[in-house]
């Protein structure tokens, strides 16, 4: 087991998907067995309470893993050495509120988290915002921390990439492991675009398509449950959680999070996942933008699947999601943040 530990601050820790992140990352499920950690935990006054009672609840598992729990409101202190960074806590939607008026909720909390990261955070920092509009804080976080290489910065998507896998295997009557190369594109909204067209079954021995034909009746009664009953549930499924639940997804999101921070870490092999990630102008992505990719880690970082065809269908669905990112972007600049 390594003596040194690592230092992970999660912002939001008081909130649900706060609560549902701790006990797993201190318990080894995102690191490791072999990797200790301390853990920093960011709220807003008015979320001290609750991740109080949270790091209470952490020091009554007595994990081996787990050096210390510090609770704290201060970006500066909860950033300070910090190698890994879960930014979860964001402003929600308020009635009658516009999108301008989110993002520039959400820019006071992620440039001023962005600058605080720039000003302490450890030489191997790795971000990956959860908040949303995750894309999009993301960019902002990242342009808030010049001295940090813009390809640490990460938003989430993995739970997105999960989705379509689940929804794949229940439609195959498979395991979620059996299916691979699948791929969302573009933002962590409705936009997005969930692509099974480079995606197999079985370990590789068939093309998810033509194994959704069998069992649909044909190539165009598969195509038409993509277009029409796949993707739509996949891209609006936080709705439907919401609807059934009464509560947005949660644990789903946490485990998400785990497993991306746990693949960018400790390596993909030749697999592939999905995550969003500072485009350098892959797929004819303009540069800058946090869009999400089918992308591979060897432990040093997230890198873009390059060289996939897309088809017309596929890039009309990519360029619309891109054109909402840019819409974003530009609304942020607006606002003179960027
Ligand atoms: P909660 O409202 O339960 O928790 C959010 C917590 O963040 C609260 O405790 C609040 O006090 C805290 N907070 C607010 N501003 C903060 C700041 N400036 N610094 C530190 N903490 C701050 O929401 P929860 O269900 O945990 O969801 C958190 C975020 O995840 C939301 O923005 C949500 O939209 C987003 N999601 C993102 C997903 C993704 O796949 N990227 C999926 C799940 C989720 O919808």
């Amino acid at each position: 087991m390594s003596t040194t530990s690592t230092t992970v601050t999660i912002t939001g820790a008081g909130g649900q998907i706060g609560y549902a992140l701790l006990f797993r990352i201190a318990a080894g499920g995102m690191l490791g067995p072999d990797r200790r950690v301390r853990l920093r935990l960011l709220e807003i006054p008015q979320g001290m309470r609750a991740a109080e009672g949270a790091a209470l609840e952490l020091q009554d598992c007595a994990f081996p893993l787990l050096d210390s729990v510090d609770v704290t409101d201060s970006a500066e202190s909860a950033f300070d050495g910090c190698s890994i960074a879960l930014l979860v806590g964001a402003r929600p939607r308020g009635p009658g509120m516009e999108r301008a008026d989110l993002l520039a909720a959400n820019a006071g909390i992620f440039g001023p988290q962005g600058a605080a990261l720039g000003a302490g955070a450890a030489d191997d920092l790795r971000v990956v915002v959860v908040g949303n509009p995750a894309n999009t804080n993301a960019l902002i976080a990242a342009a808030s921390a010049p001295e940090i290489p813009s390809d640490r910065f990460t938003a989430l998507t993995r739970l997105d990439h999960n989705r379509a896998v689940g929804q794949l295997a229940e439609a195959l009557d498979v395991r979620p492991d059996e299916i691979e190369g699948v791929a969302i594109w573009g933002n962590h909204s409705a936009s997005q675009f969930p692509d099974v067209a480079h995606a197999v079954v079985g370990g590789g021995d068939r093309m998810v398509i033509d194994a959704l034909a069998d069992r649909l009746g044909g190539l165009e009664a598969a195509t038409a449950w993509l277009d029409d009953v796949f993707i739509p549930r996949v891209a609006k499924r936080g709705a439907e959680i919401i609807e059934v639940r009464g509560s947005s997804s949660v644990a789903s999101a946490a485990n998400a999070a785990i497993e991306h921070v746990r693949d960018e870490q400790g390596g993909t092999g030749e697999v592939w996942t999905s995550a969003a990630v500072v485009s350098q102008g892959e797929y004819g992505v303009p540069e800058g933008l946090v869009c999400s990719f089918p992308v591979r880690s060897d432990g040093s970082g997230y890198r873009v699947v390059e060289g996939l065809d897309l088809d017309e269908r596929a890039r009309t669905r990519f360029d619309a999601s891109v054109a909402e990112l840019e819409a974003e972007r530009e609304a942020v600049r607006q606002l003179g943040v960027l």
